[in-house]
């Protein structure tokens, strides 16, 4: 055994020798856990958590189409229940406080299920809504739920117009200047709130529902005149004006061309970007727009459905609910590099399995709405999950293209030239400002963001730290270090590093996140691990470690910054992410580092490997992926286990 610097007394070096130990037998037990959950054919794909919203849709949208059934019904109430808190409240995430809009739109599902407004657990979610504010403070998509039932006015709703198809893709606010989810979001309910359907919400046995129990009948203040949000309140209410007159030949055409729009984006499991909002609304509009639920398109999105339902069990029996999107592509990657890191051979069966389906999915054979923005870039990307197609996202491709170089496959072309291909497509998505979005180039107007219709989550794809440093650490491992592109990505993340060392999030939660992506980024593309920029970032990291050698993050931290950026209690996919940043800043090696830097290291590897179940997995309850900061979390089931196995293969290369 060589003698390392961090070996200075017999004790510490025993104490090492145990630790690494300890460490190779976690990773190879977790090793052995990732290899079993690998599909078949390739994949892996992990459960997706988000919140009850997602069932609660799927009941009043079934009831809307009038294709309600006690087959999905009682399962799918049962999982409600089973997610309410003892407070009467829902969440959107583990732990996470009561959500107004979320909370309602439980109720009104658990009512369509025959829960009566008197039962105990209905009448505290009724008091904490009421107490919240009511109807009248909840986000637009619960308000436009209610009115497609009566139960809300569509006066009350903000609108949208369906000309918004005729903007040219210059045009402010023009469909290409959303974010791709909120896209395929509004283009369907320009429809839907254009012919303001209202159809009776009844329970199963017959009962008209009504929600006099959700109300305060407060009036929310008035936006001030002058103000940006002001001037789109007041154009809400001409448009609202606009919306009440009959329907012309002019609106006809706008939402003949949606309809259009939709049909031409239907995938191939039938739905729309592979995420629930798009798909629900897409199937009321075109229902609404004469196509009944036989019509091929609207059979063939009702039957995707299902392929996005998990089943479970209760001790009140089985339940059913919704992912609200699948991410096996994703996990694939992540799964694949997790191999590697753990050391498996470059031609493993498994590796190359997974490096055979990854190279299937390669999105070559279909354009997408990201080529506005890009016209002339070759196909050439990964999408997110089985099917969405015409969504392609930078970051899956810079992950798989991470993953892939690294696979010895038997035909070397066919993965040069996948791989060669994908990195032009990748890099051709940079923002002017030199950074990369997730699935849009340049998607940077602030102008969606201010209209009265986007209470809820982001609605623009702008370039992001996470999302910029995967790509560029691909880029600089891709050989490209000192071109143009990578030093302008390079530009853009120190730009973009917060006061206090770290970095934000978008995709993932919060800080730790962002930092676990930026700091290997810049060291793959030559920044030096002396400078200041990640110096900082070490000092953030190990100041934020908690006293049991792990990292956590509350998600609160996207609304209450100040107080939860960087706390938490551990959990192991961050406890992953800090230790991945700081082993990739050379805190691994206390010859190179600090000592309090390398036993922050030695802390938070003990941490995993003391944590480990005996299965060689982590539980992990929290939820650490994001959706949308602030309103839409996500709990990534494959996360548990694949960043810690990064974490421990990467804390073990090069020792002996
Ligand atoms: C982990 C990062 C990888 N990379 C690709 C991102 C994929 C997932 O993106 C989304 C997932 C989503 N879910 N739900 C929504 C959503 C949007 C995404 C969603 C959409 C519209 C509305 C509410 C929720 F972009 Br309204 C699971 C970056």
């Amino acid at each position: 055994m060589t003698q390392t610097a961090d070996r200075t007394d017999t004790s510490a070096s025993a104490a090492q020798v145990s630790l690494d130990a300890n460490a190779r037998a976690a990773l190879d037990t977790a090793v052995g856990l990732l290899r079993s959950q690998q599909h078949e054919n390739g994949w892996w794909k992990g459960a997706l958590d988000t919140n009850v919203t997602m069932d609660a849709e799927d009941l009043l949208m079934r009831a809307f189409l009038g294709i309600s059934s006690p087959e999905v019904t009682i399962p799918a109430a049962r999982w409600i229940r089973s997610q309410q808190r003892a407070d009467g409240t829902w969440a959107t995430f583990h732990h996470g406080p009561g959500d107004l809009s979320t909370t309602i739109e439980a109720w009104v599902a658990l009512r369509l299920a025959g829960d009566e407004p008197d039962d105990p657990h209905m009448q505290a979610a009724a008091e904490f809504v009421r107490a919240q504010g009511g109807i009248e403070a909840s986000r637009v998509f619960t308000r436009i739920w209610l009115a497609l039932f009566g139960l809300w006015s569509w006066d009350d709703c903000p609108n949208m117009p369906p000309e918004i198809m005729f903007l040219p893709s210059w045009a402010p606010l023009n469909i290409y200047d959303w974010g791709c989810w909120a896209r395929q979001t509004i283009v369907p309910l320009t429809i839907v709130g254009t012919l303001r359907p209202v159809r009776p919400l009844r329970t199963a046995t017959g009962d008209p529902i009504g929600i006099d129990e959700l109300h305060t009948g407060a009036i929310s203040p008035e936006p001030r005149l002058f103000s940006a949000k002001g001037a789109f309140a007041r154009l809400d209410s001409v448009l609202h004006t606009y919306a009440r007159r009959p329907i012309g030949p002019v609106r006809r055409l706008a939402m003949r061309q949606a309809t259009e729009w939709i049909l031409a984006r239907q995938e191939a499991d039938g739905g729309w970007g592979g995420i629930q909002p798009p798909w629900v609304y897409s199937l009321l509009a075109l229902n609404l727009m004469g196509y009944p639920i036989d019509h091929p398109a609207m059979k063939a999105g009702l039957d995707g459905l299902d392929t996005f339902v998990l089943h479970g069990q209760t001790p009140e029996g089985p339940t059913r609910r919704l992912e609200a999107c699948q991410s096996p592509v994703w996990d694939t990657a992540l799964a694949l590099a997790a191999l590697l890191d753990a050391g498996a051979p470059s031609d493993d069966p498994a590796v190359l399995r997974a490096a055979n389906w990854l190279l299937d999915e390669q999105v070559t054979g279909a354009g997408g709405d990201w080529q506005v923005r890009r016209p002339d870039l070759p196909l050439g990307g990964w999408a997110f999950e089985f099917a969405n197609d015409n969504y392609p996202d930078t970051d899956d491709s810079a992950e798989i293209i991470l993953s892939l170089r690294r696979v010895a496959h038997p035909e070397p072309g066919r993965l040069t030239d996948a791989l060669d291909r994908a990195v032009e497509w990748t890099a051709g998505m940079q923002s002017r400002d030199g950074g990369w979005g997730a699935f849009d180039a340049d998607n940077t107007s602030t102008v969606p963001t201010m209209l009265p219709f986007c209470d809820f989550g982001a609605v623009i794809d702008p370039p992001s730290a996470d999302v910029t440093a995967h790509v560029v650490e691909m880029l600089a491992r891709e050989g490209d270090r000192h071109t143009e592109r990578v030093q302008r990505g390079v530009r853009w993340l120190l730009d973009n590093q917060e006061p206090d060392g770290s970095w934000f999030g978008r995709w993932g939660a919060n800080y730790i996140y962002g930092t676990g992506a930026a700091v290997p980024a810049l060291i793959e593309a030559g920044v030096d691990p002396g400078s200041s920029a990640i110096r900082s970032a070490v000092r953030w990291l190990t100041e934020h470690q908690n006293p049991d050698g792990g990292w956590g993050e509350d998600l609160r931290s996207y609304r209450d910054r100040d107080k939860w950026a960087g706390r938490g209690e551990s959990t192991p996919s961050q406890t992953g992410w800090a230790l991945i940043a700081l082993l990739a800043a050379g805190c691994g090696s206390a010859a190179f580092r600090t000592d309090s830097d390398s036993s922050a290291v030695r802390a938070g590897v003990e941490y995993l490997v003391v944590t480990q179940r005996i299965d060689g997995g982590w539980d992990e309850d929290y939820f650490t992926g994001t959706g949308f900061p602030g309103d839409f979390y996500i709990n990534y089931h494959m996360y548990r286990l694949v960043f810690p196995i990064w974490a421990l293969g990467r804390y073990l290369r090069g020792r002996p």
